[in-house]
């Protein structure tokens, strides 16, 4: 379908277009397509823009990133197709190791999603050979590599699922998510939840990791300490209302 460019909607119209592509080569799982839709109805109601909670949230998840040993970027299809070249370019600024993971689990859905963050020019991408298991995770997702995943202290998990998310908390990792659904357990079971659209989410936080990359260890802490959880998901709850209301 052309989608003409003076359309109101263009840019989401085009994101359907190349999500429903890459639903027909294999890379986005077909529910990805309906997750993708329940994520645009609550951007919709954040005014589809980035809201301080979420800026808050991009520099405690840049700081558990700098501060970490062994960050690991998980990838599922939606994330792959939505933000490829986004979450390559975090990959690098941290620097952490990208992980194909994925809900919809098949080897060749993996070597896809895989593939194709190489064509967009990752290097070292982990999942191919998933060795490990994510322990008391009694789905695909437990799959895990030993060198990224399963050794990881901290794990970035955007458009994740309740049961990996808890699964990965109980492991002893530091999660962090992206996520439009404050009320969502992957949400609440996070250490940091980025209530934000994927697209602008990634790249605040690449940002944020350019912005802090020399700070001392200390401040770093202090940031990762001193954010509010909980706090963040009621605020994106409350600017959410207040979109409804207004309408
Ligand atoms: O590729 P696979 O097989 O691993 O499957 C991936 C999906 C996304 C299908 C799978 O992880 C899934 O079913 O996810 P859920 O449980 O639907 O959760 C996705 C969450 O992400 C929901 O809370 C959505 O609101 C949210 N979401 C969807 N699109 C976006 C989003 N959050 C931020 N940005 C988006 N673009």
């Amino acid at each position: 379908m052309k989608v003409p460019r003076t359309h109101p909607r263009y840019k989401s119209l085009k994101t359907r277009e190349a999500l429903s592509k890459l639903s027909d080569e294999g890379v986005v799982a077909r529910t990805g397509l309906i997750a993708h839709g329940r994520g645009e109805a609550f951007d919709y109601m954040l005014g589809e823009r980035t809201h301080p909670f979420a800026e808050r949230a991009a520099s405690a998840a840049a700081a558990r990133l700098l501060l970490a040993k062994n960050p690991v970027l998980s990838v599922n299809g939606n994330v792959a197709a939505l933000a490829g070249k986004e979450i390559i370019a975090l990959g690098r600024a941290v620097p952490a190791k990208l992980e194909v993971n994925l809900f919809h689990r098949s080897e060749a859905r993996i070597e896809r999603v895989a593939a194709h963050l190489e064509k967009l020019g990752a290097k070292g991408v982990l999942g191919r050979k998933a060795t490990r298991l994510i322990p008391a995770l009694a789905q695909p997702r437990a799959h895990c590599t030993e060198e990224g995943i399963f050794s990881a202290d901290v794990v970035f998990v955007p458009l994740e699922d309740g049961d990996r998310a808890e699964a990965l908390v109980r492991f002893g990792k530091i999660v962090v998510a992206v996520d439009l659904n404050p009320l969502s357990r992957t949400a609440r079971a996070a250490d940091v939840t980025i209530v934000d659209e994927l697209t602008r989410a990634v790249p605040n936080v690449t940002a944020a990791v350019s912005r802090m990359r020399r700070w001392p260890e200390k401040r770093l802490r202090l940031v990762a300490d001193e954010y509010d959880n909980g706090g963040a998901l009621a605020e994106a709850g409350r600017a959410m209302a207040k979109g409804l209301a207004e309408a």
